[in-house]
């Protein structure tokens, strides 16, 4: 058993709605309502410090804001996900916005850079942006796109700046290696909010996806054996985690809700199921917004989820799979 460590990113730079930052906090007013005064203290934590002094600044650069105060994060990021894989721990990190997903692949990456790292990512968005195609210019939308090395110049419509682009390489060569995944290693879970710029790469890389009505109908235990199976040729397996995974209905507090997600039963024996496979390096929860929510409803939604997934990673279960 690896001891789990805390990693708490409070930045939200990446987001276009403020209150990301909150998550953390919410979460542990959420452990301590529901009587788990120690949660959080059962294992050390990590505070990687943010940039979010810059929100009190015009946001500048229009195709990709604040991408230098997230550059800057991506390499404080990156290096304390180095470092704890490094020191024999299992990350789980505790993100604002999703934008911070991009720099815990790269610190996973470079702390194995001769592996294979598979990528599950459970989220009503592709988040497969670049500053070349993106609507809102959020760093949010663009993680997995900057891990895979992509720009998606064939959909491009953004004139963007000179450094805006000097930025978007920097992020896509954090760490001295790109691309730090691959198409065939990524597995998307309750995708259902895409735009045709994302759809394109998806379907010319053919990338596995499995809808809600997937993991309804076939059940979880069903798609968590399939994505393993689909990761089986990885060494590694990171998992990201955005509350907008779950059903707009249930999960109102995060920036960008989506009807017909995930119950949060599913979310919980998904995340179970994966983290049973001891490939499982590194999990990270995102997107947590307790402004946009109504008596922290998402938060307390999410901590039995957390919690349960702590259980596992710390559990006997966690078996060797083929
Ligand atoms: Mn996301």
């Amino acid at each position: 058993m690896k001891p789990i460590q805390w990693i708490r990113v409070r930045s939200e730079l990446g987001a276009g709605t403020r209150g990301a930052s909150l998550g953390i906090d919410a979460l542990k007013i959420a452990a301590i309502n529901a009587g788990d005064l120690d949660f959080f203290s059962r294992f050390e934590g990590i505070e990687v410090a943010d940039e979010n002094h810059l929100l009190h600044m015009q946001a500048d650069l229009n195709y990709a804001k604040r991408i230098a105060g997230i550059h800057t994060m991506y390499e404080r990021i990156s290096q304390t996900i180095l470092r704890s894989l490094h020191t024999g721990h299992f990350p789980v990190v505790m993100s604002g916005d999703h934008s911070s997903a991009g720099a815990t692949i790269a610190g996973t990456k470079m702390a194995y850079p001769d592996k294979r790292i598979g990528v599950v990512w459970i989220d009503a968005h592709a988040d497969l942006h670049s500053p070349y195609t993106s609507p809102s210019g959020n760093v949010h939308g663009m993680p997995l796109t900057l891990s895979l090395n992509e720009d998606n110049l064939d959909c491009r419509h953004n004139e963007i700046h000179p450094s805006t682009r000097e930025y978007w390489n920097k992020l896509k060569a954090i760490g001295g290696i790109s691309p730090k995944i691959y198409y065939n290693d990524l597995v998307y879970i309750a995708l259902r909010d895409t735009e045709a710029e994302e759809d394109y790469l998806i379907k010319k890389h053919n990338v596995r996806v499995f809808p809600v009505e997937e993991v309804t109908d076939n059940g979880v235990t069903k798609v968590v054996a399939d994505t393993l199976d689909h990761l089986s040729n990885c060494d590694f397996i990171y998992i990201s985690f955005d509350v907008d995974s779950m059903d707009a209905g249930l999960a109102r507090g995060t920036g960008t809700p989506v009807a017909n997600g995930l119950s949060n039963n599913q979310a919980r024996h998904l995340l179970n199921g994966l983290l049973a496979s001891q490939k499982v390096c590194c999990l990270e929860l995102a997107e947590i917004n307790p402004l946009l929510d109504l008596e922290n409803q998402i938060a307390r939604l999410t901590f039995p989820i957390l919690k349960s997934a702590v259980e596992t990673i710390v559990g006997e279960e966690r078996e060797v799979r083929e």
